[in-house]
């Protein structure tokens, strides 16, 4: 494959090339290694549950229709699918869970470096969950708070209190259906249990456990982790910061901070700050030290400090390939294993975190809230000592970088209309702003590294749908300098306009995947506000170039939300009709809402624009 059809990123082009040159192999090259991939395993019907197998079933009807077990292709597929969810689930959730603890030691005084960054925002939470706060401190009440958030994690029974927020008729529908989440854990337990061999064998009932626990995801872990996360270290709010490779610093120490857990990079971006680090760097013959986030907790950084981040998912070696990384830290999801050899072709060091997760030629430095940024500080002194290791021969450092304006929480977005959704619900009413849009996810090798995403959300504001981004879409929009007020330009003449009276982007960056829980926020205050349910605003979501589990268990409660949702990337369920047809059609008559598999983001767009213009004229517009 040429370069230019592995991304539409010239920054990622130029490093691509340089692999190429030094004979440095990318995913992209592992991928073509995997070429053709097994279409047992792209249709979803490969079982490994018990060792009477592996078993698959013929797609094309000749050869075995039933597992040793009698399981058909539905049920196949249908636990295949369940399992990812439950997966995808279990890792936002434990990220959330980390959180509350970090955040319950914090409120015990034991863990110094953390401290309550945003006031009034633990009282607001106190209050909705119905702590007293009068005459209590706000390590006291922070300390109930946690209490409180760690129990929805063992619960049994009744429901996870972040859903107060949904709107009451879809709270009374997945009442009724059976698929409120109960426990956050629990959920992703129970997924397990049912897709052990001999349990849950009916692809409709299984896929009801799919939507209940992508819902205790969305409503429950990824909702509670970026509360917590805001009182933690403060609510985005809109500031300006520079994307892509070109952030890398010729002179400066330059340190990457890759993962999720805004727990570790929050204690980098302050060490990295350190009077001490910053002489040694000198020392060292540097003019500073420089952070950049690649995937979500850049995303995280770059929300609450402005910090840059140096690109997405599919960015993350070629950083490496400039050969200007003194340090690659890391602690959990979305970290290439392939980063160990990689970085061992050039001076960076890689730098494992999390007690979680280890992966090959890493320095070890265990990350623990105790002694949080003595840690850290240590992780920047290595990264500054490794500097005059730096090789000038092998590095190369794209010129591309963008502007971007970032930092739009939801309490973001609501104090730029003034306080009160109303003026954007009157901009919908009115027809300037068509819908909403909420383009998410990762980069996949399938597709051209940013083609996807960037298309799919130029093609929606230029129709006058004002989009919300997180994850690596965010990025990848950034990257296109989508996320500046000036990318009005762009957009159709309603849109124009709104923009230009609001002063922001036509594009608003809400956080990390965990932040799609803000995404769920905003659209139930806009709902509640029009006295309707979620299925039906104006409103599409799309995850262009997705890849992780996670992905599968955001779709599973966006959609179950009632948010109709595009996939660019096909899941592995195409080898059971029944399930395909229940996720891409059955769904509507369910939840009110369904998946739709679109690769072209152009056609992708089409699909969201026709639903919108549906709910628009049901809803009298
Ligand atoms: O949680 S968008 S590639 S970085 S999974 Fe990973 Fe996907 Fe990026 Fe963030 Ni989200
Ligand atoms: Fe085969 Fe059934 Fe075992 Fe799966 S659970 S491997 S289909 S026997």
């Amino acid at each position: 494959t040429e370069i230019y059809e592995k991304s539409i990123d010239l920054a990622s082009q130029k490093m691509l090339q340089k692999a190429e040159e030094e004979g440095i192999e990318t995913a992209w090259d592992r991928y073509e290694k995997q070429l053709p991939q097994c279409s047992f395993g792209q249709l979803g019907v490969c079982c490994r549950n018990c060792n009477m197998g592996p078993c698959r079933i013929d797609p094309f009807g000749e050869g075995a229709q039933k597992g040793i077990c009698g399981a058909t292709a539905d049920i196949i597929v249908a636990r295949n699918f369940l399992r990812m969810i439950a997966a995808g689930a279990a890792a936002h959730s434990d990220h959330a869970r980390d959180a509350v603890l970090t955040f319950k030691k914090m409120s015990e005084g034991e863990a110094g470096s953390y401290r309550i960054k945003d006031e009034a925002k633990l009282l607001s939470l106190a209050s909705e969950y119905g702590i007293p706060s009068e005459g209590k401190s706000l390590e006291e009440v922070a300390g109930k708070l946690a209490d409180t958030l760690l129990q929805e994690f063992g619960k049994q029974d009744g429901h996870l209190q972040c859903t107060r927020r949904v709107p009451e008729s879809r709270l009374k529908l997945w009442a009724e259906l059976g698929i409120e989440p109960r426990g956050i854990d629990r959920e992703i337990v129970e997924c397990m249990h049912r897709t052990h061999i001999g349990v849950d064998n009916d692809a409709v009932h299984i896929l009801l456990q799919g939507l209940r626990t992508g819902l205790s995801d969305g409503w429950g872990g990824s909702m509670i982790a970026t509360d917590v996360q805001d009182v933690l270290f403060g609510t985005p709010q809109p500031r300006r910061s520079t994307v892509n490779l070109g952030v890398l610093s010729s002179d400066k120490v330059n340190v990457i901070v890759h993962g999720h857990e805004p727990i570790l990079s929050e204690m980098i971006v302050e060490a990295a700050e350190d009077p001490e680090l910053l002489k040694l760097a000198e020392e060292k013959g540097a003019s500073g030290i420089n952070v950049a986030g690649i995937c979500c907790t850049g995303n995280e950084t770059l929300m609450r400090h402005g910090t840059p981040i140096a690109g997405t998912f599919l960015q993350q070696e070629l950083a490496v390939i400039t050969g200007a990384v003194e340090a690659m830290v890391v602690d959990v999801q979305c970290v290439m294993p392939s980063l160990g050899e990689l970085t061992g072709c050039y001076h960076t060091k890689f730098i494992s975190t999390s007690p979680k997760a280890d992966f090959p030629n890493t320095v070890r430095m265990e990350f623990h809230e105790n002694r949080a940024y003595e840690t850290a500080k240590e992780i920047v002194k290595i990264a500054v000592e490794n500097f005059p290791n730096r090789v000038p021969e092998k590095v190369t450092i794209p010129e591309e970088k963008q502007e971007c304006m970032v930092g739009f929480s939801a309490e973001a977005i609501l104090s730029a209309l003034g306080g009160s959704p109303d003026p954007l619900i009157e901009a919908i009413k009115g027809g300037a702003v068509r819908g909403i849009g909420a383009v998410v996810g990762c980069n996949n090798v399938k597709i051209k590294h940013n083609y996807g995403h960037v298309n799919l959300v130029k093609e929606l504001i230029k129709n006058n749908v004002l989009v919300v981004t997180t994850g690596c879409n965010a990025i990848a929009c950034a990257e296109a300098g989508l996320l500046l007020p000036e990318a009005s330009e762009m957009a159709g003449d309603g849109l124009k306009a709104v923009c230009k009276a609001l002063g922001i982007p036509p594009v608003l960056h809400m956080g990390s995947c965990v932040d799609i829980s803000r995404i769920l926020v905003l659209a139930s205050a806009i709902a509640n506000r029009l006295g309707v349910d979620i299925s039906d605003l104006p409103a599409a979501g799309a995850a262009p170039e997705w890849m992780s589990e996670k992905a599968v268990s955001i779709g599973a409660y966006v959609v179950s939300s009632g948010v109709f949702t595009v996939l660019g990337t096909i899941p592995a369920v195409l080898g059971s009709q029944a399930v395909t047809s229940l996720l891409t059609g059955g769904l509507n008559g369910v939840v009110g809402a369904s998946f739709a598999v679109e690769p072209d983001p152009l056609k992708a767009a089409d699909l969201m624009l026709e639903h919108i213009d549906e709910k628009r004229k049901a809803l009298g517009l």
